[in-house]
């Protein structure tokens, strides 16, 4: 096998592509691919600040490091979860990418700064666990960022995570989420630009570049994941994608040229009532935002020793 830009040895192949790269020219090819899905989108420009949530994964530290490559001004941000030995690894490979590449990572820590964390706050808020994780990141990624004085932040969400995504949300014909499904949100009250420039990466891709290009980052699954739904749909989409090559990319693509422009505005419907919150200031559409229901029902459980109040499913989804 040969690469197909320069005829040296491939070291990998991408068969939606049909095509295959040494390693010099697969690194170009994942940055080119960055590059043009920024462009494509307009999710930055030179002097935007962009802040990358970093999980210590391998897509948010191949963004990162791809967006550093790229001259753009990208500091990171790590949420300590409180997930045991899980959170302590993650940290460590987010701070020893920082520290190499003299790049600044800012850090929130959930437990000492909010006093609860994920695997027992979760419960206590009547939640799966990936649902009070999910929720603590967009609002705290979202918080970091305006607080920063960052332009926007940018996440590693690639292409099998946005094709399974979708494969959700139309499985359910949840117009309000495939409304929000874009590559883009732009800036509103309250809320940063988010953008998702690794779209156009698959995570088999992201991983080759890490080892390619000899950034350590954690291997393991996050032990909370167990039942994610999806996990699931990424197993079936990936069925289908050894069967027909190029079937998740044009899944994804093909929604966001054909159909996302018809549905975008049942995502805007939904924030007309939005208003700040009185604990923290984030726009919501309840009385008090989401998080702060969250951590408010996980700090009154740990002090009561353990015993799960009402439901709450509720949730702010930017
Ligand atoms: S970290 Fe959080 Fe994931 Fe763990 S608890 Fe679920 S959402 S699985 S990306
Ligand atoms: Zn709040």
């Amino acid at each position: 096998m040969k690469c197909r830009a320069c005829s040296r040895p491939a070291v990998i192949d991408i068969r939606r592509h049909n095509t295959a790269f040494c390693q010099d020219c697969f690194v170009r090819h994942c940055r080119d691919q960055v590059e043009r899905t920024v462009h494509a989108y307009d999710m930055f420009g030179p002097d935007d600040r962009v802040l990358v949530a970093v999980s210590g994964g391998k897509d948010s530290l191949a963004l990162w490091d791809i967006l550093l490559d790229l001259g753009v001004r990208a500091d990171g941000l790590y949420l300590g979860l409180g997930i045991g030995e899980y959170s302590d690894a993650s940290g460590r490979y987010a701070r020893d990418f920082a520290s190499r590449r003299g790049a600044k990572l800012v850090e929130v820590d959930i437990p000492t700064t909010f006093g609860f964390d994920i695997p027992t706050g979760a419960p206590a808020a009547r939640r799966t666990p990936c649902s009070a994780c999910g929720l603590s990141k967009r609002h705290l990624f979202n918080q970091a960022a305006l607080d920063g004085g960052y332009d926007v932040v940018a996440t590693g969400h690639n292409l099998d995570d946005e094709a399974a995504v979708l494969f959700g949300n139309v499985l359910r014909w949840d117009l309000a989420y495939l409304g929000r499904q874009l590559p883009v949100l732009p800036a509103d009250d309250g809320f940063a630009r988010k953008v998702k420039p690794l779209v156009r990466l698959s995570e088999r891709e992201t991983a080759a570049y890490c080892v390619l290009k000899g950034i350590e980052y954690i291997v393991e699954e996050c032990p909370m994941a167990e039942g994610n739904r999806h996990l699931g749909y990424k197993g079936a989409l990936n069925d289908v994608e050894v069967r027909s090559p190029g079937s998740k990319a044009a899944f994804y693509f093909g929604f966001l040229e054909r159909v996302a422009p018809l549905v975008e505005t049942h995502a805007t419907e939904q924030r007309a009532d939005l208003h700040p919150c009185p604990e923290c200031g984030s726009p919501t559409v309840s009385e008090v935002c989401a998080f702060c229901r969250l951590a408010e029902k996980a700090r009154r459980n740990a002090s009561r020793g353990g015993h799960p109040p009402e439901t709450d499913s509720s949730t702010e989804h930017r």
